[in-house]
Protein backbone atom coordinates (compact mmCIF):
# COMPACT_ATOMS: atom_id res chain seq x y z
CA UNK A 1 0.00 0.00 0.00
CA UNK A 2 3.11 2.94 0.65
CA UNK A 3 4.32 1.65 -1.92
CA UNK A 4 1.87 2.78 -4.61
CA UNK A 5 1.55 6.01 -2.75
CA UNK A 6 4.56 6.76 -3.21
CA UNK A 7 4.95 5.81 -7.02
CA UNK A 8 1.49 8.40 -6.81
CA UNK A 9 3.38 10.86 -5.73
CA UNK A 10 6.39 10.65 -7.86
CA UNK A 11 4.25 10.37 -10.79
CA UNK A 12 2.51 13.37 -9.88
CA UNK A 13 5.79 15.12 -9.61
CA UNK A 14 7.19 14.32 -12.61
CA UNK A 15 3.71 15.30 -14.83
CA UNK A 16 3.63 18.88 -12.78
CA UNK A 17 7.04 19.43 -13.77
CA UNK A 18 5.55 19.51 -17.41
CA UNK A 19 2.44 21.65 -16.20
CA UNK A 20 0.10 19.40 -15.32
CA UNK A 21 -1.96 20.38 -12.58
CA UNK A 22 -5.35 19.90 -10.77
CA UNK A 23 -7.68 21.14 -13.74
CA UNK A 24 -6.15 18.94 -16.14
CA UNK A 25 -6.11 15.53 -13.82
CA UNK A 26 -10.20 16.11 -12.92
CA UNK A 27 -10.54 16.37 -17.09
CA UNK A 28 -8.22 13.16 -17.28
CA UNK A 29 -10.60 10.72 -14.36
CA UNK A 30 -13.19 11.88 -15.98
CA UNK A 31 -12.52 10.15 -19.80
CA UNK A 32 -10.37 7.79 -17.97
CA UNK A 33 -10.53 3.98 -19.12
CA UNK A 34 -7.92 1.20 -17.72
CA UNK A 35 -5.06 1.44 -19.66
CA UNK A 36 -5.29 5.54 -20.33
CA UNK A 37 -2.54 7.74 -19.23
CA UNK A 38 -2.25 11.37 -19.28
CA UNK A 39 0.73 12.63 -21.59
CA UNK A 40 1.79 16.37 -23.16
CA UNK A 41 1.72 17.01 -26.76
CA UNK A 42 5.85 17.69 -27.36
CA UNK A 43 5.76 17.69 -31.28
CA UNK A 44 3.83 18.28 -33.60
CA UNK A 45 4.92 18.35 -37.34
CA UNK A 46 2.47 17.55 -40.09
CA UNK A 47 -0.46 15.51 -38.28
CA UNK A 48 2.48 13.84 -36.26
CA UNK A 49 3.13 13.80 -33.08
CA UNK A 50 5.57 13.11 -30.10
CA UNK A 51 4.03 12.77 -26.75
CA UNK A 52 6.10 12.71 -23.60
CA UNK A 53 4.40 10.82 -20.08
CA UNK A 54 5.33 9.99 -16.54
CA UNK A 55 7.98 7.04 -18.17
CA UNK A 56 9.11 8.05 -21.18
CA UNK A 57 8.70 9.76 -24.72
CA UNK A 58 7.05 8.27 -27.67
CA UNK A 59 5.32 8.87 -31.32
CA UNK A 60 1.46 9.13 -30.91
CA UNK A 61 -1.04 9.52 -33.85
CA UNK A 62 -5.12 9.84 -33.28
CA UNK A 63 -7.34 7.57 -32.96
CA UNK A 64 -9.83 6.76 -35.56
CA UNK A 65 -12.56 7.65 -32.91
CA UNK A 66 -10.95 10.84 -32.26
CA UNK A 67 -10.55 11.70 -36.05
CA UNK A 68 -14.01 11.02 -37.43
CA UNK A 69 -15.53 12.83 -34.54
CA UNK A 70 -13.26 15.99 -35.31
CA UNK A 71 -15.30 18.66 -36.17
CA UNK A 72 -12.89 20.91 -36.87
CA UNK A 73 -8.80 20.57 -37.46
CA UNK A 74 -8.53 22.78 -33.83
CA UNK A 75 -10.10 19.21 -32.29
CA UNK A 76 -6.60 17.58 -33.20
CA UNK A 77 -4.30 17.72 -30.84
CA UNK A 78 -1.60 20.41 -30.90
CA UNK A 79 1.87 20.96 -29.63
CA UNK A 80 1.23 21.96 -25.94
CA UNK A 81 -2.14 19.48 -25.36
CA UNK A 82 -2.57 17.36 -22.98
CA UNK A 83 -3.92 14.21 -24.30
CA UNK A 84 -5.52 10.70 -23.47
CA UNK A 85 -3.16 8.46 -24.84
CA UNK A 86 -2.62 3.96 -24.90
CA UNK A 87 0.63 2.86 -25.22
CA UNK A 88 1.12 0.13 -27.87
CA UNK A 89 4.16 -1.54 -29.23
CA UNK A 90 6.12 -1.93 -26.14
CA UNK A 91 5.81 1.20 -24.84
CA UNK A 92 7.26 2.71 -28.48
CA UNK A 93 4.16 4.25 -29.63
CA UNK A 94 0.83 5.31 -28.71
CA UNK A 95 -2.90 6.45 -29.75
CA UNK A 96 -4.25 9.74 -28.48
CA UNK A 97 -7.89 9.29 -27.80
CA UNK A 98 -8.84 12.50 -26.24
CA UNK A 99 -7.38 15.96 -25.97
CA UNK A 100 -8.26 17.15 -22.28
CA UNK A 101 -9.67 20.81 -22.22
CA UNK A 102 -7.28 23.85 -23.33
CA UNK A 103 -6.94 26.59 -20.69
CA UNK A 104 -5.46 28.60 -23.67
CA UNK A 105 -4.42 28.71 -27.13
CA UNK A 106 -2.96 30.67 -29.39
CA UNK A 107 -5.01 30.33 -33.06
CA UNK A 108 -5.16 31.36 -36.24
CA UNK A 109 -7.15 31.57 -39.20
CA UNK A 110 -5.65 28.48 -41.19
CA UNK A 111 -4.01 29.35 -43.89
CA UNK A 112 -7.10 28.79 -47.17
CA UNK A 113 -6.86 26.33 -48.46
CA UNK A 114 -9.81 26.90 -51.78
CA UNK A 115 -11.28 30.72 -52.27
CA UNK A 116 -10.56 33.71 -54.65
CA UNK A 117 -8.58 36.22 -54.99
CA UNK A 118 -9.52 40.07 -54.32
CA UNK A 119 -8.99 43.12 -53.38
CA UNK A 120 -10.16 45.09 -50.04
CA UNK A 121 -10.74 48.22 -49.45
CA UNK A 122 -7.23 49.38 -49.56
CA UNK A 123 -6.20 47.31 -52.70
CA UNK A 124 -4.54 44.63 -51.55
CA UNK A 125 -5.14 41.63 -52.75
CA UNK A 126 -6.69 38.92 -50.10
CA UNK A 127 -7.99 35.52 -50.84
CA UNK A 128 -12.26 35.48 -49.11
CA UNK A 129 -14.22 32.09 -49.74
CA UNK A 130 -12.55 28.70 -49.18
CA UNK A 131 -11.90 27.29 -45.45
CA UNK A 132 -12.91 29.24 -42.42
CA UNK A 133 -11.26 27.22 -39.41
CA UNK A 134 -9.54 27.54 -36.14
CA UNK A 135 -5.63 26.40 -36.42
CA UNK A 136 -4.30 25.94 -33.10
CA UNK A 137 -0.62 26.78 -32.70
CA UNK A 138 0.13 26.02 -29.47
CA UNK A 139 -2.18 24.95 -26.24
CA UNK A 140 -2.00 25.82 -22.32
CA UNK A 141 0.47 28.41 -22.83
CA UNK A 142 0.78 30.80 -19.66
CA UNK A 143 2.68 33.84 -21.29
CA UNK A 144 3.11 34.21 -24.87
CA UNK A 145 6.46 36.20 -25.76
CA UNK A 146 5.59 38.10 -29.63
CA UNK A 147 9.35 38.10 -30.77
CA UNK A 148 10.17 40.69 -33.11
CA UNK A 149 13.48 42.42 -34.53
CA UNK A 150 14.60 45.67 -34.31
CA UNK A 151 16.29 45.31 -37.75
CA UNK A 152 13.83 45.41 -40.52
CA UNK A 153 11.43 43.41 -39.63
CA UNK A 154 10.10 45.61 -37.24
CA UNK A 155 6.51 46.16 -38.16
CA UNK A 156 4.27 48.13 -35.85
CA UNK A 157 1.14 47.40 -37.88
CA UNK A 158 2.03 43.33 -37.48
CA UNK A 159 2.82 43.80 -33.94
CA UNK A 160 -0.75 45.28 -33.49
CA UNK A 161 -2.33 41.62 -35.09
CA UNK A 162 0.17 39.38 -32.84
CA UNK A 163 -1.21 41.48 -29.58
CA UNK A 164 -4.61 40.90 -30.60
CA UNK A 165 -4.12 37.19 -31.36
CA UNK A 166 -2.47 36.73 -27.46
CA UNK A 167 -4.90 38.54 -25.95
CA UNK A 168 -7.90 35.82 -27.73
CA UNK A 169 -5.29 33.22 -26.49
CA UNK A 170 -6.39 33.44 -22.85
CA UNK A 171 -2.59 33.76 -21.95
CA UNK A 172 -0.58 36.82 -20.98
CA UNK A 173 1.58 38.81 -23.62
CA UNK A 174 5.12 40.43 -23.19
CA UNK A 175 6.99 41.91 -26.38
CA UNK A 176 10.01 40.65 -26.91
CA UNK A 177 11.91 43.24 -29.10
CA UNK A 178 15.43 41.46 -30.03
CA UNK A 179 18.53 42.19 -31.81
CA UNK A 180 18.75 45.32 -30.07
CA UNK A 181 22.26 45.67 -31.21
CA UNK A 182 21.17 46.50 -34.62
CA UNK A 183 18.92 49.19 -33.87
CA UNK A 184 20.60 52.90 -33.94
CA UNK A 185 17.20 54.49 -32.86
CA UNK A 186 16.32 52.64 -29.67
CA UNK A 187 14.23 55.12 -28.45
CA UNK A 188 11.90 56.21 -30.88
CA UNK A 189 10.69 52.17 -31.74
CA UNK A 190 10.53 51.63 -28.20
CA UNK A 191 8.23 54.52 -27.72
CA UNK A 192 6.59 53.09 -30.65
CA UNK A 193 5.63 49.70 -29.56
CA UNK A 194 4.32 52.00 -25.51
CA UNK A 195 1.50 54.09 -27.95
CA UNK A 196 -0.10 50.69 -29.70
CA UNK A 197 0.41 47.98 -26.44
CA UNK A 198 -1.26 49.75 -23.50
CA UNK A 199 -0.92 47.27 -21.06
CA UNK A 200 1.56 44.88 -21.99
CA UNK A 201 5.42 44.41 -21.09
CA UNK A 202 7.75 45.54 -23.17
CA UNK A 203 11.54 44.06 -23.58
CA UNK A 204 14.49 45.06 -25.65
CA UNK A 205 17.05 42.61 -25.81
CA UNK A 206 20.15 40.78 -27.76
CA UNK A 207 20.01 37.05 -27.70
CA UNK A 208 23.04 37.33 -29.93
CA UNK A 209 24.89 38.83 -27.26
CA UNK A 210 23.06 37.17 -24.33
CA UNK A 211 21.56 40.66 -23.26
CA UNK A 212 18.23 41.28 -21.27
CA UNK A 213 17.79 37.55 -21.07
CA UNK A 214 17.98 37.37 -17.01
CA UNK A 215 14.46 39.84 -17.26
CA UNK A 216 13.00 36.93 -19.44
CA UNK A 217 13.92 34.48 -17.22
CA UNK A 218 11.76 36.14 -14.72
CA UNK A 219 8.89 35.08 -16.19
CA UNK A 220 9.72 31.68 -16.41
CA UNK A 221 8.88 29.02 -13.62
CA UNK A 222 7.96 25.40 -12.62
CA UNK A 223 5.21 24.43 -14.80
CA UNK A 224 4.62 27.63 -16.49
CA UNK A 225 4.33 27.37 -20.41
CA UNK A 226 6.05 29.99 -22.42
CA UNK A 227 5.22 29.87 -26.23
CA UNK A 228 7.34 32.06 -28.58
CA UNK A 229 5.63 33.48 -31.90
CA UNK A 230 6.44 35.92 -34.36
CA UNK A 231 8.02 36.18 -38.14
CA UNK A 232 11.19 33.64 -39.33
CA UNK A 233 14.36 34.74 -38.25
CA UNK A 234 13.49 37.54 -35.87
CA UNK A 235 15.45 35.13 -33.13
CA UNK A 236 12.92 32.73 -31.40
CA UNK A 237 15.19 29.78 -31.19
CA UNK A 238 18.08 31.92 -30.75
CA UNK A 239 16.02 32.94 -27.50
CA UNK A 240 15.18 29.56 -26.21
CA UNK A 241 19.06 28.34 -26.84
CA UNK A 242 19.62 31.16 -24.26
CA UNK A 243 17.21 30.35 -21.64
CA UNK A 244 17.87 27.12 -22.04
CA UNK A 245 21.72 27.82 -21.90
CA UNK A 246 22.58 25.28 -24.22
CA UNK A 247 22.63 25.16 -28.26
CA UNK A 248 19.35 22.93 -28.80
CA UNK A 249 17.56 23.97 -31.43
CA UNK A 250 18.86 24.86 -34.93
CA UNK A 251 19.20 28.41 -36.04
CA UNK A 252 19.13 30.49 -39.66
CA UNK A 253 20.80 33.70 -40.88
CA UNK A 254 18.40 36.07 -42.23
CA UNK A 255 18.78 37.27 -45.79
CA UNK A 256 20.63 40.98 -45.59
CA UNK A 257 19.03 42.58 -47.94
CA UNK A 258 15.39 42.89 -46.07
CA UNK A 259 16.41 40.91 -42.69
CA UNK A 260 13.63 38.10 -43.70
CA UNK A 261 14.24 34.44 -42.12
CA UNK A 262 14.43 31.30 -44.46
CA UNK A 263 11.74 29.47 -41.97
CA UNK A 264 14.87 27.31 -40.01
CA UNK A 265 12.25 26.03 -37.51
CA UNK A 266 9.90 23.97 -39.57
CA UNK A 267 8.26 21.94 -36.59
CA UNK A 268 6.55 23.23 -33.31
CA UNK A 269 8.34 21.99 -30.48
CA UNK A 270 7.75 21.87 -26.17
CA UNK A 271 11.03 21.80 -24.25
CA UNK A 272 12.18 21.48 -20.68
CA UNK A 273 14.20 24.35 -18.96
CA UNK A 274 16.42 22.50 -16.44
CA UNK A 275 16.12 24.63 -13.72
CA UNK A 276 12.09 24.20 -14.30
CA UNK A 277 9.27 25.76 -16.82
CA UNK A 278 8.40 25.13 -20.28
CA UNK A 279 9.14 27.10 -23.72
CA UNK A 280 7.21 26.40 -26.62
CA UNK A 281 9.69 26.71 -30.38
CA UNK A 282 7.31 27.76 -33.17
CA UNK A 283 8.42 28.26 -36.75
CA UNK A 284 7.97 31.45 -37.65
CA UNK A 285 4.56 32.37 -39.70
CA UNK A 286 4.00 33.56 -42.80
CA UNK A 287 0.43 34.86 -42.40
CA UNK A 288 -1.14 35.76 -39.48
CA UNK A 289 -4.74 35.85 -40.50
CA UNK A 290 -7.26 36.79 -37.29
CA UNK A 291 -9.54 34.57 -35.45
CA UNK A 292 -10.61 37.31 -33.31
CA UNK A 293 -14.13 38.37 -32.19
CA UNK A 294 -14.97 42.29 -32.50
CA UNK A 295 -15.27 42.63 -29.29
CA UNK A 296 -11.24 42.12 -28.68
CA UNK A 297 -10.25 44.13 -31.88
CA UNK A 298 -12.29 47.08 -30.33
CA UNK A 299 -10.28 46.43 -27.37
CA UNK A 300 -6.97 47.32 -28.85
CA UNK A 301 -8.21 50.05 -30.87
CA UNK A 302 -10.57 51.28 -28.00
CA UNK A 303 -8.50 54.97 -28.99
CA UNK A 304 -10.61 54.72 -32.61
CA UNK A 305 -13.60 53.66 -30.77
CA UNK A 306 -13.36 56.05 -28.67
CA UNK A 307 -12.76 58.78 -31.44
CA UNK A 308 -15.77 57.72 -33.84
CA UNK A 309 -18.21 58.13 -30.71
CA UNK A 310 -17.08 61.51 -30.90
CA UNK A 311 -18.36 62.12 -34.16
CA UNK A 312 -21.29 64.41 -34.49
CA UNK A 313 -23.51 61.82 -36.81
CA UNK A 314 -23.50 58.51 -35.01
CA UNK A 315 -23.86 56.49 -38.43
CA UNK A 316 -20.88 58.51 -39.31
CA UNK A 317 -18.97 56.97 -42.28
CA UNK A 318 -15.26 59.45 -41.72
CA UNK A 319 -15.53 60.15 -45.46
CA UNK A 320 -16.67 63.78 -45.89
CA UNK A 321 -19.27 64.48 -43.01
CA UNK A 322 -18.97 67.57 -40.62
CA UNK A 323 -17.88 67.25 -37.58
CA UNK A 324 -15.87 63.94 -37.39
CA UNK A 325 -13.46 63.19 -35.12
CA UNK A 326 -11.48 60.88 -37.24
CA UNK A 327 -11.03 62.85 -39.62
CA UNK A 328 -9.90 65.79 -37.61
CA UNK A 329 -7.42 63.33 -35.35
CA UNK A 330 -5.99 62.25 -38.82
CA UNK A 331 -5.41 65.85 -40.12
CA UNK A 332 -3.45 66.90 -36.91
CA UNK A 333 -1.69 63.90 -36.74
CA UNK A 334 -3.19 62.43 -33.28
CA UNK A 335 -4.09 59.25 -34.90
CA UNK A 336 -1.61 57.42 -37.23
CA UNK A 337 -3.12 57.13 -40.27
CA UNK A 338 -1.87 53.28 -41.06
CA UNK A 339 -2.96 52.23 -37.60
CA UNK A 340 -6.41 53.51 -38.37
CA UNK A 341 -6.03 51.50 -41.92
CA UNK A 342 -4.74 48.49 -39.67
CA UNK A 343 -7.62 48.82 -37.53
CA UNK A 344 -10.03 48.54 -41.07
CA UNK A 345 -8.73 46.03 -41.87
CA UNK A 346 -8.77 43.78 -38.94
CA UNK A 347 -12.35 44.99 -38.61
CA UNK A 348 -13.28 43.61 -42.25
CA UNK A 349 -11.48 40.38 -41.25
CA UNK A 350 -13.25 39.97 -38.35
CA UNK A 351 -15.94 40.65 -40.03
CA UNK A 352 -15.56 38.55 -42.90
CA UNK A 353 -15.37 35.46 -40.16
CA UNK A 354 -18.22 36.30 -38.36
CA UNK A 355 -20.09 36.18 -41.66
CA UNK A 356 -18.76 32.87 -42.55
CA UNK A 357 -19.51 31.74 -39.28
CA UNK A 358 -23.28 32.91 -39.40
CA UNK A 359 -23.35 31.75 -42.21
CA UNK A 360 -22.46 28.17 -41.68
CA UNK A 361 -24.71 28.56 -37.93
CA UNK A 362 -27.85 29.23 -40.60
CA UNK A 363 -26.90 26.31 -43.41
CA UNK A 364 -24.87 23.89 -41.00
CA UNK A 365 -26.45 20.80 -39.17
CA UNK A 366 -26.18 20.93 -35.26
CA UNK A 367 -22.72 19.23 -35.41
CA UNK A 368 -21.52 22.51 -36.72
CA UNK A 369 -23.16 24.52 -34.24
CA UNK A 370 -21.69 22.29 -31.51
CA UNK A 371 -18.40 23.41 -32.93
CA UNK A 372 -18.95 27.17 -33.16
CA UNK A 373 -20.39 26.70 -28.91
CA UNK A 374 -17.40 24.94 -27.91
CA UNK A 375 -15.28 27.45 -29.76
CA UNK A 376 -16.73 30.17 -27.72
CA UNK A 377 -16.66 28.33 -24.50
CA UNK A 378 -12.84 27.38 -24.73
CA UNK A 379 -12.49 30.89 -25.95
CA UNK A 380 -14.67 32.25 -22.48
CA UNK A 381 -17.05 33.99 -24.93
N1 LIG B 1 22.33 40.62 -34.60
C1 LIG B 1 21.57 39.74 -33.96
N2 LIG B 1 21.27 38.60 -34.55
C2 LIG B 1 20.50 37.72 -33.89
C3 LIG B 1 20.02 37.98 -32.58
N3 LIG B 1 19.26 36.94 -32.19
C4 LIG B 1 19.27 36.06 -33.21
N4 LIG B 1 20.02 36.52 -34.23
C5 LIG B 1 20.29 35.86 -35.51
O1 LIG B 1 19.12 35.86 -36.30
C6 LIG B 1 19.09 34.71 -37.13
C7 LIG B 1 17.76 34.02 -37.00
O2 LIG B 1 17.63 33.48 -35.69
P1 LIG B 1 16.71 32.23 -35.37
O3 LIG B 1 16.79 32.03 -33.88
O4 LIG B 1 16.99 31.09 -36.24
O5 LIG B 1 15.27 32.83 -35.75
P2 LIG B 1 13.82 32.16 -35.61
O6 LIG B 1 12.90 33.22 -35.13
O7 LIG B 1 13.91 30.94 -34.77
O8 LIG B 1 13.47 31.80 -37.12
P3 LIG B 1 12.57 30.60 -37.73
O9 LIG B 1 12.95 29.34 -37.05
O10 LIG B 1 12.88 30.60 -39.18
O11 LIG B 1 11.14 30.99 -37.46
C8 LIG B 1 20.28 33.86 -36.70
O12 LIG B 1 21.32 34.08 -37.61
C9 LIG B 1 20.63 34.39 -35.35
O13 LIG B 1 22.00 34.24 -35.03
C10 LIG B 1 20.39 39.22 -31.96
O14 LIG B 1 20.06 39.54 -30.83
N5 LIG B 1 21.17 40.05 -32.71
MG1 LIG C 1 13.50 28.98 -35.15
ZN1 LIG D 1 -16.48 60.42 -38.37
Amino acid sequence: MKKIRKRERFKLMELNILGWNRIFEESFNNIKKDDYIPGRVIREEKGRYIVQHETGECAATVSGKLRYNAMSISDFPAVGDWVAIKLINNDDESIIYNVLPRKSSFSRKAPVSGGRKVKDVLGRKITIGGSTEEQIVAANIDVVFIVMALDDNFNLRRLERYILMAWNSGATPVIVLNKMDMCDNLSEKLEQVHEIAAGVEIHCISALNKEGIKELKEYIGDGITIGLFGSSGVGKSTIINCLLEEEQLLTGAVRESDSKGRHTTTWRELLLIPTGGIVIDTPGMRELQVWSEREAVDELFNDIIDLESQCKFNNCSHNTEPGCAIRTALEDGTLDPERYDNYKIMQLEVGYLEGRINERNVAYSGKEKLKLKILKQRKNL
